[in-house]
């Protein structure tokens, strides 16, 4: 079942009063279901004033041992030149790729995120909004602000409210899930990663919803989730009951011992065809409603070359996953990760190779550092008949 097309227009006033012209519908701005369709329209996140996060258990336990030993020693200072200056060049080079490619881009607000902010209960310093992906999540034509788990990342959707506020007068949804208080009962103190074999176990409570947008992806009328370091079951529901019936979200199982954030454990890249991580998602653990769809297993990544890259980076190995579609051939990917390029390319794909690596120390790649505002396209069901809710028609 298909929503009609007029569910995504909105009424323009007239421009001049006298004008015999009958208001013209515009298309609504922000108008995005799935992962994979000809992107017309990207946030792309800034570094300026990134900040080292405040150290605190859920920020050290996904990262990296080298980057868990180095951060807190900075932390609330801003991320040093040698670091900040490279990641801004590849940014740069990786916007202009898009506006080549006939990408619209949107950039945040500039924020103090050095600047110490507090609650009644607890303080930090801000962090960065480098990931738009994490703060906000599109659904359709609705922008949701998430309720993040990390303190630091507290007022990071202030950095976008501008742009937020111009998607509103243009027609588009907004809405904010319950700002969580992040006292300290919805962390866990004794939290120890989780060994291998040993049970899940994460470094949040269940004490009241959380989640990450990145934990989520879109495929029409289903997203998928994971469980997470940032992303509690109370989060999951909050949205299932959100966004009610159209949708349906099914979890997928992750063995990763220091779950966040979905996009590199399982991402579709077009209608059938999702990419996996081999070394987190198990085939056979996948929902039966995937039994139709091509799984594409991720290639080992190549490694990364340079100590400072080496040592700085927020993420696991398997950024090379983190990709951005800009429709259901074209992949922007990491040029220094051979392996991921070939693979895209045996798979009928075409990859856009661009420079990135410098990013992973402000928390991602291509996925991470967007969001994306509007792709054409309409709401639609990719699953089998048996897959489609009980109320949509075959
Ligand atoms: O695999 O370390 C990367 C963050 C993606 N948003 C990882 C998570």
């Amino acid at each position: 079942m298909i929503k009609p097309a007029s569910a995504n227009i909105i009424e323009q006033p007239v421009a001049s009063p006298s004008s015999r012209e009958v208001a013209r519908p515009t298309p609504c701005p922000v108008n995005s279901h799935n992962e994979w369709d000809p992107l017309e329209e990207v946030i792309v996140g800034h570094i300026d004033d990134a900040t080292i996060p405040t150290s605190h258990a859920t920020v050290m336990c996904n990262m990296p041992r080298s980057a868990a030993m180095f951060y807190p020693l900075f932390s609330g200072r801003r991320y040093p030149a040698i670091m900040a200056k490279p990641a801004k060049r590849e940014l740069e080079g990786f916007i202009q790729l898009l506006e080549g490619e006939g990408v619209q881009v949107r950039i945040p607000d500039p924020q103090p995120f050095h600047k110490k902010f507090a609650t009644p209960k607890w303080s930090a310093r801000g962090f960065t909004c480098a990931c738009p992906r994490d703060s906000l999540l599109v659904v359709g034509d609705e922008i949701i602000e998430t309720p993040m788990a990390w303190r630091s990342r507290y007022f990071e959707t202030f950095a976008y409210r501008s742009l937020l506020r111009e998607y509103f007068d243009a027609g588009a949804r907004w809405s904010a899930a319950p700002k969580p208080q992040l006292d300290d009962a919805l962390y866990n103190d004794e939290y120890e990663m989780p060994k291998k074999g040993e049970p899940f176990r994460y470094v949040i409570t269940e004490h009241e919803p959380v989640f990450d947008a990145a934990d989520f992806v879109r495929c029409g009328r289903d997203l998928f989730v994971t469980r997470s370091n940032v992303t509690n079951r109370a989060g999951i529901e909050w949205l299932r009951r959100h966004l009610g019936e159209r949708y349906r979200i099914t979890e997928i199982i992750s063995h990763c011992p220091a779950p966040m954030h979905i996009d590199t454990t399982f991402m579709p890249l077009a209608p059938g065809r999702v990419l996996i991580n081999p070394e987190y998602v198990r085939v056979e653990e996948l929902p039966p409603m995937l039994r139709d769809w091509e799984v594409l297993t991720a290639p080992e990544p190549d490694p990364i070359r340079g100590r400072l890259l080496k040592i700085s980076s927020m993420c696991g190995k398997w950024l090379n996953m983190n990709v951005l579609s800009l429709d259901e051939r074209r992949v922007v990917c990491e040029e220094k990760q051979p392996g991921m390029i070939q693979a895209l390319k045996d798979w009928g794909f075409e990859p856009i190779p661009c420079a990135f690596q410098h990013h992973a120390a402000f928390g991602g790649a291509f996925h991470c550092a967007t969001l994306d505002i509007r792709r054409r396209g309409m709401l639609q069901s990719y699953f089998d008949k048996e897959a489609r809710l009980p109320h949509e028609e075959p």
